[in-house]
């Protein structure tokens, strides 16, 4: 294992199925890391600069016409290529730490899962897009669909995807926990279906652990 030098940027990422707590994890760890004086840039997908807000305003939508998983997959790397280009890369240059709400895991589980465009044309898009960048550390927030769909539930007005159904989400959720599987050093899977305090309380616990073995 490579120990962090004390000027790298670090990418950390946090994924999981509609209302499995991200936002609420990613404060608890901008709080957490701020206080230990590594105050992060946190910023999200799709999103994070104008264009990307922009472009998330068109995928949420729901009273357009359906769009196909293709248009829907572009529009997000799309995004990913403008947050990169304009705050990613910039923040890693600067050896900042980047805590970003969803990443490329979230186009695997949700268009290449999903919406079954299968993995191998996501890993095109990644490479094209990202280049060798991948995340440092992915935290993945696991509950079962039924509860994170309760939770997000009490939305009035319920987005693109929150109106799939829960097969949609079964399969968005095996696709994560098969990557975290497959790639125990960077996808770390916590237990989101306790509360909110216990949740990250696990957060803080791991994300230490990591950055503990790397010092
Ligand atoms: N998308 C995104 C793709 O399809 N492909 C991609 O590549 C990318 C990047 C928007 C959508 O974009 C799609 C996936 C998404 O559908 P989003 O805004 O990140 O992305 O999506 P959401 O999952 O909809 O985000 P939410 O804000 O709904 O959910 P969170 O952030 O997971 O949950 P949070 O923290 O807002 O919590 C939801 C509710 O639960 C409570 C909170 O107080 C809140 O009321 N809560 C808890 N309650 C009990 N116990 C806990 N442990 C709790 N933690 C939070």
């Amino acid at each position: 294992m490579t120990a962090i030098p004390p000027d790298k940027g670090l990418l950390i990422t946090v994924e999981g199925v509609e209302g499995a707590g991200k936002t609420t994890a990613l404060n608890a760890l901008a709080e957490h890391l701020t206080a230990r004086g590594r105050a992060p840039l946190v910023t999200r997908e799709p999103g994070g600069t104008s264009l990307g807000e922009a472009v998330r305003g068109v995928l949420l939508d729901h009273s357009g016409d359906a769009m196909c998983g293709e248009a829907e997959t572009l529009l997000i790397f799309a995004a990913r290529a403008e947050h990169l280009d304009k705050v990613v890369r910039p923040a890693l240059a600067r050896g900042e730490w980047v805590l970003c709400d969803r990443f490329t895991d979230a186009t695997y589980a949700y268009q290449g899962a999903g919406r079954r465009l299968g993995n191998d044309r996501i890993a095109v898009l990644e490479d094209w897009v990202q280049g060798s960048l991948r995340p440092d550390l992915t935290l993945v927030l696991d509950l079962p669909v039924t509860q994170g769909r309760a939770r997000a539930g009490a939305r009035s007005d319920p987005d693109r995807f929150e109106r799939e159904q829960d097969t949609f989400f079964e399969r968005v959720r095996q696709n994560y926990l098969e990557r975290a599987a497959a790639d125990p050093e960077r996808m770390r899977v916590i237990d989101a279906s306790a509360d909110a305090a216990t949740v990250c309380q696990a957060l803080r616990a791991v994300l230490d652990d990591w950055v503990k073995a790397r010092s």
